[in-house]
């Protein structure tokens, strides 16, 4: 008799302590979907649980808002919206710099949120390539880009790190990408084509930009190198490629705007650009203008409309020299903080394709003018 009542209370006791915990669980999954809920109220980019711990883990790292943005890999619009959301609700304090508080603190252990560490390798930067191959190219590239000129807005640009673009050839190297090969470079402040000359690999380079300060340069560079194997246009990506240009070459490197109409353009050209089955395509990617919601449809596109492969990607490959104009850019405007960046924040993921026997690329014209490099996740023009 005795046994049973104390049983029957066990049991109580122990509904009543489940029940709390619910309750307590409750109250901790009421804060977070409370805070997810505001910052939804705010943007068209899906904001998803991990977004909010990606920002919180990347505060926990630096109270600099560019690299705040570069760690956590959220579109620059939307950890604006989180880090604004944070900060009204008593989570997060922005004054010179963005930190959490006490209650930010408790929140983030409460949820298990941890600091980002990237862990890179100091040897390659987290490239996965040595360019020691290339030690002399890269100091010869280095001397010739002294005279370059400076990035437009007009046109998106922001050059890479000269490091970034003997990685590139290292990278395309490595991968029988340009040895003997024709290869057709679309948009070229980076001057990725001066490069590929200086390393006298490729049988044949042809490469187009819309600015004429760019062709002129280049131009310029490859009279004074003596360098005969090149071709080099001034054209407007919009337009449908000359048919000089279609099914001619064995690779093609491209470094597009994030939009949908700019990867059309740029590497929808390329992959028509490119002879047959078996060839190679380049293009850089970042987060800092891409939700992973537009990714997927990037890869859809690749994947479905263009049948390509997806052979690599490579996180954070390509480095951007702060390019001089943030003052006048939507990204300014939106940082709570206003400080130019010190470091490079800005960095893209390297990613390789290769053509199939049904790979088609892209043709025709694209009548669009702004919405070629701004949509609502772009910031930086
Ligand atoms: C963006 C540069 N607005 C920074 C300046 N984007 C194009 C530069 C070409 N080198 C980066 C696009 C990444 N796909």
């Amino acid at each position: 008799m005795g046994d049973t009542s104390n049983f029957q209370s066990k049991i109580k006791k122990n509904l009543y302590l489940s029940f709390l915990s619910i309750l307590v669980r409750d109250e901790k999954r009421d804060n977070m979907i409370d805070i997810l809920t505001e910052i939804q109220k705010k943007t068209s980019i899906n904001v998803y649980e991990r977004s909010l711990r990606n920002v919180i883990g990347a505060i926990m790292s630096t109270d600099d808002f560019w690299e705040i943005v570069a760690l956590s890999e959220e579109p620059l619009p939307l950890v604006v919206d989180i880090i604004d959301t944070l900060r009204r609700k008593g989570y997060v304090m922005v004054n010179n710099g963005i930190v959490l508080t006490e209650k930010g603190k408790e929140f983030a252990s409460r949820e298990g949120i941890v600091r980002t560490d990237e862990m890179l390798c100091r040897n390659c930067s987290g490239r996965g390539i040595s360019i020691e191959q290339f030690r002399d190219v890269l100091e010869e590239f280095n001397r010739i880009v002294k005279g370059r000129p400076m990035p437009k807005r007009e046109f998106d640009q922001g050059f890479v790190t000269t490091d970034t673009v003997i990685a590139r050839v290292a990278f395309m190297a490595s991968r029988n990408d340009i040895q003997n090969k024709e290869i057709f470079v679309i948009g070229d402040d980076d001057l990725t084509s001066i490069a590929l000359m200086l390393t006298n690999l490729p049988k044949r380079i042809a490469v187009i930009d819309i600015d004429k300060r760019l062709t002129d340069f280049i131009e310029k560079v490859s009279e004074e190198l003596n360098y005969n194997n090149i071709d080099i246009f001034t054209f407007d990506i919009r337009d449908d490629l000359p048919d000089y240009i279609k099914k001619k070459f064995d690779t093609f490197i491209t470094d597009p705007p994030e939009t949908l109409y700019a990867i059309k353009a740029f590497v929808g050209r390329g992959i028509s650009s490119l002879r047959a089955p078996g060839c190679a395509g380049y293009l850089g990617l970042t987060r800092r203008e891409s939700s992973l919601d537009k990714w997927i449809e990037i890869e859809k596109l690749l994947v479905n409309e263009f049948g390509v492969v997806i052979t690599d990607i490579i996180k954070n490959f390509n480095e951007y020299v702060n390019w001089g104009y943030e003052e006048m850019t939507r990204a300014w405007e939106l940082s709570p903080v206003k400080k130019k960046p010190v470091r490079n924040w800005y960095k893209s993921y390297m990613i390789r394709i290769l053509t199939l026997k049904n790979s088609t690329g892209f043709d025709g014209k694209i009548e669009v003018d702004e919405e070629l490099y701004n949509d609502e996740e772009s910031s930086t023009t």
